[in-house]
């Protein structure tokens, strides 16, 4: 697993802060015997996980990683996949309130929304994490922990990478860029992040910005409505691996060459995406770790005890170069 660390201090006495506040709220989140079908307090955690899909290799390196950990950690893992759908995401956070879980933990498939059933939950005494993708609540008490990336920066480290190389360019630099699934938390923040970063140079244009849902297929679909629509398209910018591997397949139908006729950044550095950079298909990749699994269950347990822990839990990413690629590839574990 790669390194992690805890926030900084204002989070620290965030933490301490939200402890204080909710001290009653983790008391009451041990299991008895129901008799119903609840679970029995034998010492063993049961975790609810709802995941947010098979979308991507990002989300199945994922979805290993919590399966594996939980193994190890001798958690009872109940899995349920909401195939990209929030109806489906809060269908199963009802039935693990109804199973009298320990804890829940899900990957919210977007942010807004979730104040109903994060309720539900915290009247039911079950504690919840948030994993990899957060919420829009204003109150944070919903919640215990965020455990995940800073999606707006891996989208400005891409941004900044991208005015650098284009620091010498005369003329406009026309950008498409593929988002994530609309509304997600790592769609809008990684726009966000490369928008502001690419402000600072006005050539730099996004000429057209459209979602591709994460998958390659979605990539493959607009980037070919991309290349239809404009002419003229210097670089593209897709908020992860697999909708910019998809997209190689509409540019090289297009008779263009990827890497070259059209710069293409990506996020998350999954092994095709990696593979793909050190080709040269691709020219930048911003990480993204989906190896969130021990760390999610080591927070489980101590929620489950009552612990204090962070808010925010943020996972520490680097960036990738064609070169960069080329050394870390033989090493990649997903
Ligand atoms: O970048 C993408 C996946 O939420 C960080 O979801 C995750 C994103 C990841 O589908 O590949």
């Amino acid at each position: 697993m790669r390194k992690m660390r805890t926030q900084s201090a204002p989070w620290r006495a965030a933490a301490v802060l939200a402890s204080v506040l909710l001290v009653g709220s983790v008391a009451a989140c041990g299991n008895s015997d129901t008799g119903d079908g609840g679970t029995k307090d034998d010492g063993k955690i049961t975790m609810g996980f709802s995941q947010v899909g098979a979308e991507s290799g990002w989300r199945t390196a994922n979805t290993t990683s919590i399966k594996d950990a939980a193994t190890a950690a001798g958690i009872e893992l109940k899995f349920d996949d909401a195939q990209q759908k929030q109806e489906n995401q809060i269908k199963a956070i009802r039935n693990y309130i109804q199973q009298k879980v320990d804890v829940i933990a899900f990957s919210p498939v977007v942010e807004s929304g979730w104040d109903t059933v994060l309720k539900e939950a915290k009247d039911a005494g079950i504690p919840v994490i948030l994993t990899d993708r957060s919420v829009d609540s204003a109150d944070k008490s919903l919640y215990k922990t965020f455990l995940g990336s800073d999606f707006v920066k891996e989208g400005r480290l891409a941004g900044e990478w991208l005015v650098e190389q284009k620091k010498t360019a005369s003329g406009p630099v026309n950008i498409v860029e593929l988002q994530g699934t609309t509304g997600a938390a790592p769609a809008n923040d990684r726009k966000k992040g490369f928008a502001e970063a690419i402000a600072t140079n006005p050539n730099l244009k996004v000429i057209a910005s459209q979602t591709g849902d994460f998958t390659r297929a979605g990539g493959k679909q607009v980037m070919e409505q991309f290349l239809k629509a404009n002419p003229k398209i210097d670089v593209l910018f897709a908020h992860n691996d697999d909708m910019g591997l998809g997209a190689l397949e509409a540019i090289t139908a297009a008779g263009k060459v990827p890497g070259k006729d059209i710069t293409i950044i990506t996020v998350d550095a999954v092994k095709d995406g990696m593979q793909a950079l050190a080709d040269g298909k691709f020219n930048f990749i911003a990480e993204c770790s989906p190896l969130l699994g021990p760390q999610l269950m080591d927070l489980a347990k101590k929620v489950h005890a009552g612990e204090e822990v962070p808010v925010r839990i943020e996972t520490e990413e680097t960036t990738f170069t064609s070169e960069q690629a080329k050394e870390a590839l033989p090493n990649r574990k997903y």
